[in-house]
Parts: structure tokens; C-alpha cells; sequence
């Protein structure tokens, strides 16, 4: 029996305790376009198109310790946002433990603490050999304290889905959810000519609860004309920083 965990609140509040700006380094922007099949496998060719951020992840003590560098994916088509990520940790580890992909995307520049932000967040989990996907609704208020559960738990509708696999020493989620759902109240819905934000965070947390240090990267998406996306590889950081430029063909990187 897969055992359900409380961890969302807990990845949803690391996210919040570990988002901050850094420098702003202004780099080319490209198309990163492709449909993901969302089943935790990473097929040949699948992810080819996708934008790609590599960061650090500390897996605590009782997941074997390390330091590791591992790398976000992220891509779309005209219906959906894919996310993955593959972590260094070769099966599902037993409850409490867990290892898992969050996802928090953000409508026309919002920032994490900004007042009235809606945040869409989506979160896969493996965990006992299970697969647990969340999808997450959030407003924050004034003073940066926010409102956090499941949308079906607050008048919405689960959007999306997220699946992990695990193969040769190593373990792959994806995510993937529409950009523009019914679910407007709860979700992403951004529109062409809208700027979102897409947090991502990669964890591992052994059965003390120690999490060691998340993998997190932070990427500005602008939905451009004709369906595309493309990402203006930025990290974190003053969104005066912001601009569209003008998009290269397909398959650019
Ligand atoms: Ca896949
Ligand atoms: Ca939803």
C-alpha cells in the first residue's frame, strides 16, 4: 500500500525558503519546443528539443550522500508545458524517504512573494515504489504567507500529470500540464504574449527528513506568437531584465 506523505507542503515551503534573486545574465533566447510522453522513461530523441539548466543536488546522508550535477529539462507543444529531470538515486526509496520533482509556474511576472501571484504548482513523488502527483494552487498575500493545497481540495480540477521510472542507477520524472486549462481559477491559463516563470526544484529526503541540498533552477518562458515558447535563459533575478527578442528557427539551442 503506497502511503500518501504531507510532502508537498514541505517541497512547496523549501521552494519558498530557498527562492531568492541572483545575478542577471542576459543570454540568447531560443525556441525549446517538443512533446514529451510523460511515462518516467527517457525515450531516444523524446527530450531533444528541450531548453536545459544544470544545477547542483546534495543528496543527504541516508540516500548515500553526494553531491551531484543534475540537469533540468523543459520544453512544449501548443497545448502543454513538459518538465523532467533525472536524479541520481537508482529506486524509490522506502517511507518516510522520498525523492521527487516540483514544478511552480507563475502568470505575467509574478514573483514568489509578490501579492496576489497565483502560483500553479505541480509535484511527482516516488516513494515506496509508488507515484504520487500533486497539482498545487497557491495565492500569495501581502506579507508573503500563502495559501497552499490540492485544486481538488479547493474547487478545481487536477490538471496534468507526472510519472517517474527508474533504470540504470538513476531515476527519471516527468511533468507535463496545459498551458492554457478550464481550470482557470487554479491554474496556469497564460495566454500567447504572456510571461510566465517556472521554478524547479529536485530533491531527495532520506527518512530523518534531512533534504541535504535541493537542485533548483529558475527560468523565464514567453509565450510567444504561433503557439511557440521560447525561453529567455535567464536565472532569477530583476524582471526589468526582461525581453522577448526575436525567437530563432526551431530546434535553435
Ligand atoms: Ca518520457
Ligand atoms: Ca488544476
Amino acid at each position: 500500500m503506497i502511503r500518501r506523505s504531507a510532502r508537498p507542503w514541505l517541497g512547496l515551503l523549501l521552494l519558498a525558503s530557498l527562492a531568492g534573486p541572483a545575478g542577471l545574465s542576459a543570454q540568447a533566447t531560443h525556441h525549446h519546443r517538443g512533446t514529451a510522453n510523460v511515462d518516467g522513461v527517457e525515450s531516444a530523441g523524446e527530450w531533444d528539443g528541450a531548453g536545459a539548466g544544470t544545477v547542483p543536488l546534495v543528496l543527504p546522508p541516508g540516500l548515500g550522500g553526494g553531491t551531484f550535477d543534475v540537469t533540468f529539462l523543459l520544453m512544449n507543444d501548443d497545448d502543454s508545458l513538459f518538465v523532467a529531470v533525472r536524479l541520481p538515486y537508482g529506486s524509490s526509496p522506502p517511507f518516510p524517504a522520498v525523492l521527487w520533482l516540483g514544478e511552480q509556474v507563475f502568470r505575467d511576472g509574478g514573483r514568489l512573494c509578490d501579492p496576489l501571484t497565483l502560483i500553479d504548482a505541480h509535484q511527482v513523488e516516488s516513494q515506496d515504489g509508488g507515484s504520487i502527483y500533486w497539482d498545487l494552487f497557491e495565492v500569495q498575500t501581502p506579507e508573503c504567507w500563502r495559501t497552499i493545497g490540492a485544486d481538488n481540495q479547493n474547487g478545481g480540477t487536477t490538471d496534468g500529470w507526472g510519472v517517474w521510472g527508474a533504470g540504470g542507477g538513476s531515476t527519471f520524472f516527468e511533468i507535463g500540464h496545459p498551458l492554457d486549462s478550464d481550470d482557470d481559477l487554479h491554474d496556469l491559463s497564460a495566454a500567447l504574449g504572456e510571461r510566465i516563470v517556472v521554478h524547479l526544484l529536485g530533491i531527495g529526503c532520506d527518512a530523518t527528513s534531512s533534504c541535504a541540498t535541493p537542485a533548483e533552477l529558475e527560468r523565464r518562458v514567453f509565450l510567444e506568437s504561433e503557439s511557440f515558447v521560447f525561453l529567455g535563459d535567464f536565472e532569477s533575478g530583476d524582471l526589468a531584465g526582461w525581453s522577448a527578442g526575436v525567437p530563432g528557427p526551431r530546434g535553435d539551442s
